[in-house]
């Protein structure tokens, strides 16, 4: 009888993957491939490569261990084609199989190419949904059918009542949705944060930092020290230890920084549920059983709920649903390259500074520092949405394009014309200095609206409404911003600009190509 190969990508390593279903131990063989394709179509990470590799070997070996074929090869194995479809050609010609069965890719790039994996290969793919979602494709496309513009609240409203979580005889868990308003609080100096787990690496992840400093070590981004979990198990104790020490707090400081405070109460789990180590069910169980063990307070549970059955799962949803173009938009007109500083930390707005400085060391960075500081800049700059994304898809840990590009292009850029969000995430000096203590020791002053010593983001930011008059003006959410832009004299609005001119012209662009 011939064989079935099954093919794994690095971030399907869930051992109840669709495509892993029905597999008979006797016949069928799991390929996965470390590929030059997958590690370079952006210039991600060490540490995210490190983490992936890492973690598909230790998949592989505990598959072996399991009783299941696996040919894995890697990044240096002789012959290595370079890419996914050559490594399956390669695979389907060595086992001689009869079919590749295989779960839909996370982005549209790699589903394209699979679907030519069978006229390349000369046999039978079958591409499987992949159904660690909450949400399905199709069941997003059927609430999506029919709204010109998309609201998470709403969504996630639909899930909850689907999914019966948090709900009490058909209502919200104490009366109301969302306790957002509960969790927008400034830490105080002096409270004790948490610390995500550390696991050290061990000689397989020793291996694969070796291979990873040879191949990828020239790349934006520190190797070591490497503490991620790399296996599922620890995944688990890293959830464990998340919901032991940061959870009770997680909602109270959700939207907080300080300096030199890389967590504050964030789980930093989303590069184990992305990559598959933790699946989303076995997260939201386990919050909701330590609320109902300790009676942890709801403001907590429900923020953290929310991001994982309401903004995780809106945001592929609106993936899937608006792919290719999705990637092509560019609804403010932007034409800035990115600036330098992106890639080399180098800048004097502490703000921004911190947050590189994190994403350099840590492959991570919590979401408001992606959103209301490196997105908060790029946002007011004018940055070109692609640049903009391809740093946020190369530089994270947790990042492929499905959960990515919406989040960057839509709800930080607004260059999807409002569909995902209704007004940009746009801030001055002020909401940073509301929200961290990063301004105290900065070489700007957040209280001056222009001059050479203000707060780039206070001229920034009033002459990001100026230039987007015409897009903007009509959005009721800014109607208030535009009456005291309105108010302005001529002399301040001629200052804005000026400041904002000298500032943007004096940035060193990005080159892709230096
Ligand atoms: P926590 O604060 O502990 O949140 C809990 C979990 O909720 C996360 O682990 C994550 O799985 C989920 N979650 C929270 N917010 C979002 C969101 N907006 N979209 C999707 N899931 C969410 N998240 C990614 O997983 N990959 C990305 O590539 C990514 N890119 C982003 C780019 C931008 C510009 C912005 C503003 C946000 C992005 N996010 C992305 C969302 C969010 O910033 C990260 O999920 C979060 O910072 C991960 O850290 P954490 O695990 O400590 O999250
Ligand atoms: C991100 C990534 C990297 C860096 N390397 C590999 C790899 O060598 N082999 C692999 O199967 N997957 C890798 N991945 C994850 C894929 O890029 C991911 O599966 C797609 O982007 C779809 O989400």
């Amino acid at each position: 009888m011939r064989r079935t190969l099954r093919v794994i990508l690095g971030d399907q390593l869930s051992r109840s993957l669709s495509g892993l279903r029905g597999l008979d131990r006797d016949r069928d063989v799991v390929l996965m491939a470390e590929v030059a394709a997958e590690t370079d179509y952006v210039p991600h990470h060490p540490k995210k490569i490190a983490f992936l590799f890492s973690a598909m070997r230790h998949f592989a070996a505990e598959l072996g261990a399991a009783g299941v074929e696996v040919d894995y090869v890697r990044l240096d194995d002789p012959g290595n084609s370079g890419s996914l479809r050559g490594e399956v050609v390669r695979a389907v010609a060595r086992y001689g199989a009869a079919r590749v069965v295989a779960t839909e890719p996370g982005e549209w790039r790699l589903l394209e190419d699979m679907r030519g994996w069978s006229a390349a290969a000369g046999v039978p793919v079958e591409i499987r949904d992949d159904d660690r979602f909450f949400c399905s494709r199709a069941e997003f496309a059927r609430w999506a059918d029919g709204r010109r513009q998309l609201r998470m609240e709403l969504f996630y409203r639909m899930m909850r009542q689907r999914t019966g979580l948090l709900m009490e005889d058909g209502k919200p868990v104490g009366g109301r949705w969302n306790y957002d308003v509960e969790n927008r609080k400034r830490l105080p100096a002096g409270v004790a944060t948490a610390e995500p787990l550390r696991v050290a690496p061990d000689a397989i992840t020793e291996e694969v930092l070796a291979l990873v400093a040879r191949r990828f070590g020239d790349r934006f981004g520190a190797l070591r020290p490497f503490w991620f979990a790399v296996t599922a198990e620890q995944a688990r104790a890293a959830l464990e230890h998340f919901v032991a020490h940061a959870l009770p707090s997680f909602g109270d400081y959700q939207d907080a920084m300080r300096e030199g405070d890389d967590w504050l109460f964030h789980s930093a789990l989303s590069q184990y549920i992305n990559a598959g180590l933790l699946l989303p069910r076995e997260v939201v169980g386990r919050v909701l059983a330590a609320w109902r063990e300790r009676d942890l307070p709801l403001n907590s549970i429900e923020g953290y709920i929310r991001q994982i059955i309401g903004w995780r799962e809106y945001v592929r949803g609106i993936y899937w649903l608006r792919m290719p173009e999705y990637a092509t938009l560019n609804g403010l007109g932007n034409t800035r390259p990115l600036p330098a500083f992106y890639w080399t930390g180098e800048t004097e707005l502490r703000c921004l500074r911190q947050a590189l400085d994190q994403t350099r060391r840590e492959a991570l960075s919590h979401h408001i520092q992606r959103l209301m500081v490196t997105g908060n800049f790029a946002l007011l700059a004018g940055v070109v949405p692609d640049q903009v994304c391809t740093w946020y898809l190369a530089v994270y840990a947790d990042a492929y394009e499905w959960v990515e590009l919406p989040n960057t292009l839509g709800m930080v850029m607004h260059a999807d014309g409002g569909y995902l969000g209704s007004k940009p995430y746009a801030a001055s000096g002020a909401y940073i200095n509301r929200m961290s203590d990063y301004c105290a020791g900065c070489r700007y002053d957040v209280a001056k609206k222009n001059g050479p010593d203000a707060c780039p983001l206070n001229y920034l930011y009033w002459n990001f409404l100026a230039e987007n008059e015409v897009k903007l003006r009509r959005n009721p959410r800014l109607a208030q911003m535009y009456v005291t832009l309105d108010r302005l004299g001529d002399e301040r609005r001629r200052a804005i600009r000026d400041d904002a001119r000298r500032f943007l012209d004096a940035l060193e662009p990005w080159r892709a190509d230096a």
